[in-house]
């Protein structure tokens, strides 16, 4: 950031950068053991698109809302996607859901009998109908298929249903549609999942082409798991379709991104930078739940903590970088990369708020605002989102 020209460029990257928010974080949401209701929250995906809307009003780069069907049914998709312009935001990626009906205790794409796994194709067809309806690209693939005890079901027949499924639902994409398969080490399923990692997501997309792409949810590793080389390694190969981020300490927690360990966003964001993967084509989507912290307040602090990610990331010293690595300087090398990390960007991005004409403060701003008394007074009896809904 010496330079005044390399300080424009990352604010110009900066200004551009888009995160989506998902519908469900603005619901009620909770454990297992108890979801702890807060006034005010939306009563509907009309409402939740509002919500999502302040977000972006106070920081400016997260344009886009995600949905989760059915959790965001609706009849007229067409006429949520006008309230949403209306509000000043997008629908972004559809999620589809075949993992809440009781018909998918044993699996949904993968389960042994193929009436279940008709239902579950007949889901996922008519989320790509929605996306034509409301203009969505992105198609965001997540199974709990899998099995809780050795011997349960065919370990590899259910790879052949899950690849027949994919099958049907890539052949229904738009030209300018794609899908992202997300994977998850384990839960529900406790024994094996059915795509339990990136390798397994990866060799489903390469085998269907290029509008399959992999969605790396950050939450979804066992501990200690190097998820920047995944990224690095999926840009490679051009199949990096997208992040959901989130936070996790024991296992799929759902915390804000950037909370546990801002370190990991900040290696991953460099990878992202590094890879060529900071464009239209990378999904920066988080996948979060708020049980306990307000929720716009959550997603607001959310987003700037992928905002500080990606500035540092932007300011590693790419050519100190390069020159240390070549000539074997691991010292030399890894201080350039902490130099970066070091960096306190929160002045930077400050004076990129107030040039965007945005306060320069996000959380401050919002505070002051109003909303949050105002949707507590006009709204009674709000949703819950996502998990027991
Ligand atoms: C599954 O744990 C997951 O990460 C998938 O993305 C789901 O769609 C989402 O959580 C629901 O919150
Ligand atoms: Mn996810
Ligand atoms: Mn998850």
């Amino acid at each position: 950031m010496t330079e005044s020209g390399t300080t424009v460029d990352i604010k110009a990257l900066l200004r551009a950068q888009h995160i989506e928010t998902p519908s469900w974080a603005y619901g009620n949401s909770g454990t297992r053991f108890k979801v702890f209701a807060q006034q005010g929250v939306p009563r509907d995906p009309y409402e939740k698109i509002a919500d999502a809307a302040q977000v972006h009003l106070f920081t400016g780069v997260a344009p886009t809302v995600a949905l989760h069907i059915p959790w965001d049914r609706v009849d007229d998709y067409a006429d949520l996607a006008r309230h949403a312009r209306e509000a000043g935001v997008g629908i972004g990626a559809i999620n589809s859901n075949v993992f809440q009906d009781d018909d998918y205790m044993l699996g949904s794409v993968t389960h042994p009998d193929a009436r279940v796994r008709r239902k579950a194709i007949g889901h996922l067809l008519e989320c790509v109908d929605i996306m034509d309806e409301t203009g969505s690209d992105t198609l965001k693939l997540w199974f709990s298929d899998g099995i809780n005890y050795p011997g349960q079901d065919d370990i590899r027949a259910r790879q052949d249903r899950l690849a027949e499924a994919l099958d049907e639902v890539y052949a229904r994409l738009g030209p300018s549609q794609r899908f992202l398969l997300e994977y998850k080490l384990f839960e529900p399923a406790f024994y094996a999942t059915d795509v339990p990692d990136w390798g397994t997501a990866y060799a489903h997309c390469l085998r269907l082409g290029p509008k399959a792409q992999v969605v790396v949810d950050t939450g979804h590793h066992a501990p200690g798991t190097n998820i920047e080389f995944i990224v690095a390694f999926l840009l490679r190969e051009g199949k990096l379709g997208g992040f959901d981020f989130n936070s996790r300490f024991y296992a799929d927690d759902d915390l804000m991104v950037g909370a546990a360990d801002p370190f990991q966003l900040f290696r991953i964001m460099y990878e992202v930078v590094r890879g060529g993967g900071y464009s239209a084509d990378v999904a920066f989507m988080l996948d979060q739940c708020h049980n306990i912290e307000p929720k716009i307040p959550g997603q607001i602090r959310s987003v700037m903590n992928v905002q500080e990610a990606t500035a540092k990331a932007l300011l590693v010293d790419r050519a100190a970088l390069a020159a240390a690595q070549s000539a074997g300087d691991v010292l030399g090398a890894n201080a350039v990369l902490m130099d970066a990390y070091n960096t306190d960007v929160r002045p930077l991005l400050a004076e990129l708020r107030e040039e965007m004409s945005l306060h320069p403060d996000p959380m401050g701003a919002y505070a002051a605002s109003g909303y949050g008394a105002k949707i507590v007074a006009e709204r009674v009896g709000g949703a819950q989102a996502g998990w027991g809904a």
